[in-house]
Formats: C-alpha cells, structure tokens, sequence
C-alpha cells in the first residue's frame, strides 16, 4: 500500500503538502526553526509564485529533505564529521516516536532506504543504498573524496508510517573548493551518454520533463529497470537543497528494455534554480546525468524556456 502511495507522481505528493498545510502550518514552521534550517523555513519570497495564494507560503517549511526530524523520525548520523577518502564508512540511524531505532521499514523501489548524498554546492552526487543491521544502525560508504559539506538525505517509508524524507549535514575536513552552479542547460554528457531534456517547467504546477538518452548520436534503446523503473530523478533545489524524488510516468517491465526516452511529471514548489540528477541503467552500470533547470514562477509572461527545450 505504500508502495503504490510512494509511486505516485511528485506533483500528488507535493499536492498533498500544500492540501496539509492547515494542519502543518504551526508545527512545521516551529519545527524548521527548531532544527537549525531556519533559512529555508523562513524563505519568503518564492511562494509569491503561487499567484497570491499566501495560505500556500508555509508550504515551503514542509517541503521533503529540510528537516532533520518529522513526525516522531530523526535521522541520526554516528558522527558529524567524517575523514576524506573514497569509500568512508557512513553510519547512522533512524530513531522513531519512542526515541529507538527504526528497524521495520517498508520497501519503496526495492530498498528499505534511499540515501541520497551530494556535497552542498550540489558538484557530487550519490544515490546508494545502505544495508540494514538487526539493531536498526545502517551503514554504507560514501565517496567522499572531496572535502565540504555534504547534505544526506534519507528517503524511506517507516512500518505503518508515511513516507518521509529528512536530511542532515556531514562535514569532511579539507581544502575545500566550491563549485559554482553550472548554467542551465537541455543536454548533459555522462560516460559517453547524452542526455536531453525537454519540457517547460513553471513553479507549482506538473511539468512533464522527457529525458533522452543517446550515445555517439544513437538514441539508446536498451535501458535497464533500475529500481523498478527506467529511470529516478531526484531534483534540489539550489540554496537550501529542498527534495524531490519523481519516478517515470511509464511503469517499467521486469526483463523489458526501456528508452530512448523517460517522461517524469514533475512539479516544482517555488521558481528557483535547481540541479536535477537522472539515475539510468545501461548494460548493468548505473550513471547519473546532471542539469541545472531555472523554474519561473507560473504564469511569467515570455515562456522562459531555458530549462529546456522542446524535443522531437
Ligand atoms: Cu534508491
């Protein structure tokens, strides 16, 4: 039953958030502040989008992946700080209502847990997948072979609960070189893949994003489920790393090979810049493949296209 509340399109959940939000409204808030992300809780300005639906503006402080803790969940990291390297054991824990670790989750896309780590000028991204001890303490390595900030995000469905995305941050020591948001653009290149896309998104509305995979000019027409799907988009947004997880709007087939194109419904809460990271399978390896998308807020007259084009 999660399962099927877990594959809806984002824009559903998101959907969800904003139709919460007269329960939300004081908790939430209180609770962003509470954890220390009182940046993007108290973020004023992108809710505007909504075309002056002001009861919408909170939203934002609910949004998946800003908080460490919700309803009753913590995620809690071993240690804070972690050493440089490329395979750095990550370890932590989910701490439920009663203050225990978690160690009944539902499976969602496979896995008990998604972790999603990516350094907090969003230039390294991970999509992996701990393993769970008997006492509720995951680990997995991370590569965390450039030093910074990393935002973790863990994304699972608790025994009997909703689904819930919280993060945190890890800091490893060293010199530290940001990265710069790179520009938007409608193709990105991965291990010889390039991949467009297309669409035009606005804020708060669905947005059908069509990836398409080609290599050497080839449309690839080989993809692998991954994860059950042909392919999973994970979306931040830049400046305070709020989540979106959207899986395909096809359902992928055990044994059947997917592509050249992937379609994502996706909708962005607020205008903004965002790094968006598609996970596609081809010949049993996994790649990621990158972009940065504007979102103008709904209704900006001169169809602000940048974030893509139009495909074929
Ligand atoms: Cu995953």
């Amino acid at each position: 039953m999660s399962t099927a509340r877990r594959e809806l399109p984002v824009a559903v959940r998101l959907g969800g958030f904003v139709a919460g939000l007269a329960v939300a409204f004081g908790g939430a808030y209180g609770i962003g502040a509470a954890v220390g992300d009182s940046p993007a809780a108290a973020e004023p300005a992108p809710a505007a989008a909504h075309g002056g639906d002001h009861e919408e503006k909170p939203a934002a402080a609910t949004l998946p992946g800003l908080t460490v803790t919700q309803d009753g969940y913590t995620l809690v990291p071993a240690a804070a700080t972690l050493p440089a390297g490329r395979a750095v054991p990550f370890r932590f824990t989910v701490t439920g209502p009663d203050g225990r670790p978690v160690t009944d989750y539902e499976r969602s896309h496979e896995k008990d847990l998604h972790l999603v780590v990516v350094r907090r000028d969003l230039a390294a991204f991970q999509h992996v997948h701990p393993v769970l001890a008997a006492d509720g303490r995951w680990s997995v390595p991370l590569d965390l072979a450039a030093a910074g900030t990393y935002r973790v995000f863990a994304d699972f469905v608790p025994a009997g609960g909703e689904g819930l995305t919280l993060g945190t941050d890890v800091a490893v020591a060293g010199a530290y070189a940001p990265a710069a948001l790179p520009a938007p653009a409608v193709t990105a290149e991965v291990d010889g893949y390039q991949v467009s896309l297309a669409g035009t998104p606005a804020a708060g509305r669905e947005t059908e994003l069509a990836f398409t995979v080609r290599r050497g000019g080839v449309p690839v027409d080989t993809l692998q489920p991954y994860l059950g799907a042909y392919g999973h988009l994970v979306s931040l947004r830049a400046g305070d790393l709020a989540y979106l997880h959207t899986h395909p709007t096809q359902e992928a087939r055990a044994g059947r090979p997917g592509g050249p194109e992937v379609r994502f419904g996706t909708t962005f809460p607020t205008a903004g810049s965002y790094r968006l990271y598609l996970d596609f399978q081809v010949g049993g390896t996994v790649r990621t493949a990158a972009f940065t998308v504007d979102v103008p807020a709904a209704g900006t007259a001169g169809g602000h296209d940048d974030g893509a084009g139009h495909g074929d």
